[in-house]
């Protein structure tokens, strides 16, 4: 994939890219399988609850391994496309599986990754999640909700909503009239490019159908974390191959 001069133009306006169809269907339909057989996804599931108490389940970890997880983190779709939008190198910092199970999903307050990643030391807020969608997602499961061109705004005080971290309520009840309001509907395998800083939420997923998906964040390379008295400096995201799924799995 190559971004182009106006893909980086919106990036930078809105805080956020959408690329329909970065992914096949067979490649999210492997992933599912991957979802569903357990794995990695199963050993590292926890959930924190929304303001209403119900679960906002996901799986989480910190290092690529040798599994397909790893391989779609770092295929040059996403690798390439995170360097292009981060201006420099990009490191791999986290991936993360979004359990938003029909019936049952929980919300995601407002916030900002940043929020959260300040907190974690990092000392810019030069990082990238890539909402990758692995079920439709739609307003009635669920879709993220975010406000464009709020990364402009810089990191907001962020503190506890129920059991998770989210932006600073009442600075958020006037923002939310400054920016519009867009629910981020995409088909399965398309995938969002988003800035730390942009503020985002989603309700919960009281539909009949699953929103499941897999969010990658990457670090640009030079933005050290700062770990007690000493910097961490991340390095290069090790980039695969885009043939991934032929070559791995077939
Ligand atoms: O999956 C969602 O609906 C929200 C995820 C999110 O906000 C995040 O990972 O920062």
């Amino acid at each position: 994939m190559v971004m182009t001069f106006e893909d980086v133009t919106r990036y930078e306006r809105d805080g956020y890219l959408l690329v329909n169809k970065l992914f096949t269907r067979e490649e999210v339909d492997r992933m599912i399988q991957e979802v569903e057989g357990g794995g990695r996804v199963a050993g590292s599931t926890y959930s924190n609850s929304d303001s209403q108490g119900l679960k906002a389940k996901l799986a989480l970890w910190f290092e690529l391994g040798a599994d397909m997880w790893s391989d779609v983190s770092s295929c040059p779709r996403v690798v390439n496309g995170v360097r292009i939008l981060l201006g420099e190198d990009a490191a791999f910092f986290h991936g993360k599986v979004m359990l938003k199970e029909a019936h049952s999903g929980g919300a995601w307050e407002w916030h900002q990754d940043y929020g959260y990643w300040y907190d974690q030391g990092f000392i810019y807020p030069n990082m990238i999640s890539v909402f990758i969608s692995l079920d439709a997602a739609t307003r009635e499961n669920g879709c993220l909700q975010v406000l464009r061109g709020s990364h402009k705004l810089g990191r907001l005080e962020h503190g506890r909503v129920g059991q998770q971290t989210g932006a600073d309520t009442n600075r958020i009840k006037q923002v939310e009239k400054m920016f519009e309001l867009v629910h981020c509907e995409m088909e399965p395998g398309s995938a969002l490019f988003f800035h730390s800083n942009l503020l985002h939420c989603s309700a919960p997923n009281l539909s009949e159908r699953h929103r499941r998906s897999f969010i990658v964040c990457y670090n640009a390379t030079g933005n050290p974390q700062l770990q007690g008295d000493n910097l961490k400096h991340y390095t290069s995201c090790p980039v695969g191959t885009d043939d991934w799924l032929q070559k791995m799995y077939k």
